[in-house]
């Protein structure tokens, strides 16, 4: 059951395009057995400075990267990995140094402008197919909040509590009444992979690797289920930003946040690095395919050439990782360190995030 829903999420960011174009058309999650430890290096992570400010040294290393067991495929098998050394943010990109970003550069985002079809295949049919005028606006996804399950179509799935919000935008997250004024320590959403990747050209850094999301996100420790452990609530703490209660109906907010939350409210990982599980989904560099890991190399892998997603073949799709505050246990479970998501390349949700690394020392 779970698996099913799953999937009609992973349709989620997709669904806005789909739409656009026209084409109307539970289980318990296997824990990753114990592996090898890691062989990092002993150098600290230490804290950066000048340009390297807010980021931490993730040290060279190799890793046993995906799941041993899992109910999702994509995330077999699990290979040893063996990664370069990389600073990464400590925290997600908030709206503030988004800000400095746009006030630099003049940079217009991608939901602040009409939607075009910007990451179809050029082998889709979908492209020849018009967009639908009441999507032919400026405007991002979000969820519609819903007051019970009744207002669940079944067969709509997901569609049934996401939607297309006209003027909705880093700016303006939950549409044009919403605004960021005091959320600038929040994590910046709506932001596509494209978006993400100028933002990193004009700070001169790069999107990680999804290997370098992951070996980071371990912080240091292999075959757990979490940055911080095998619990997910340890001594009943919870270590991240996601949902709690009812999903999709009512979110209880246990862990003190209903949305996004400030970057750095939860403890870090063994690396430092914060709110890597939860919060916002967080694009890595790589092309998405689920059968990566059976044709990844050992050293520094940068995903594959190309996008496939069977679910999507027409589409150009990148890899997200860590989940987000709209993740549960009931739900999606992106969360968990293996988790791996997928999202069209120009397309950012009201929970879609990103944070940077440096590929130097
Ligand atoms: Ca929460």
């Amino acid at each position: 059951m779970k698996k099913n829903v799953l999937s009609a999420v992973t349709f989620l960011v997709a669904a806005f395009l789909l739409v656009m174009a026209a084409l109307r058309s539970g289980s318990e999650i296997t824990r990753p057995v114990d592996s090898a430890a890691g062989d990092s290096e002993s150098a600290a992570n230490s804290p950066g400075e000048g340009r390297f400010a807010g980021m931490v040294w993730i040290p060279a290393g190799s890793f046993l990267m995906g799941s041993e067991e899992s109910v999702f495929a994509d995330e077999m098998p699990a290979h040893r990995v063996r990664l370069d050394g990389f600073w990464m943010d400590r925290t997600e990109v908030t709206n503030g140094q988004f800000a400095e970003f746009v006030e630099a550069t003049g940079y217009v985002t991608l939901a602040e402008k009409p939607p075009e079809f910007r990451s179809l295949q050029s082998s889709s049919e979908a492209a020849a197919l018009p967009i639908l005028p009441e999507f032919d606006v400026p405007g991002s996804i979000c969820s519609l909040p819903l007051s019970s399950r009744e207002q669940i179509d079944p067969e709509q799935g997901a569609y049934s509590w996401w939607r297309y919000v006209p003027g909705a935008n880093w700016r303006h997250p939950e549409g044009p009444d919403s605004s960021i004024d005091d959320r600038m320590e929040h994590p910046v959403v709506h932001i596509s992979w494209l978006d993400a990747m100028e933002y990193c050209r004009w700070a001169g850094k790069e999107l990680p690797s999804e290997a370098q999301w992951e070996f980071a996100a371990r912080g240091g420790e292999s075959g757990k289920d979490y940055p911080w452990g095998n619990q997910l609530t340890p001594a009943g703490e919870w270590h991240g930003n996601i949902w709690q209660g009812e999903f999709p109906v009512r979110d209880t907010a246990a862990d003190g946040f209903a949305g996004t939350a400030p970057v750095g409210s939860f403890p870090g990982n063994g690396y430092g690095l914060l709110d890597i599980s939860g919060n916002v989904w967080e694009w890595c560099a790589d092309y998405y395919r689920p059968d990566y890991y059976s044709q990844s190399p050992v050293n520094n892998p940068a995903g594959p050439e190309s996008s496939y997603d069977p679910q999507e073949p027409g589409i150009v799709k990148r890899v997200q990782r860590g989940g987000s505050f709209m993740c549960s246990d009931q739900y999606c479970v992106g969360y968990r360190v293996a988790s791996r998501m997928k999202g069209e390349q120009d397309t950012g949700a009201f929970h879609t995030g990103f944070r940077c690394v440096i590929n130097e020392r």
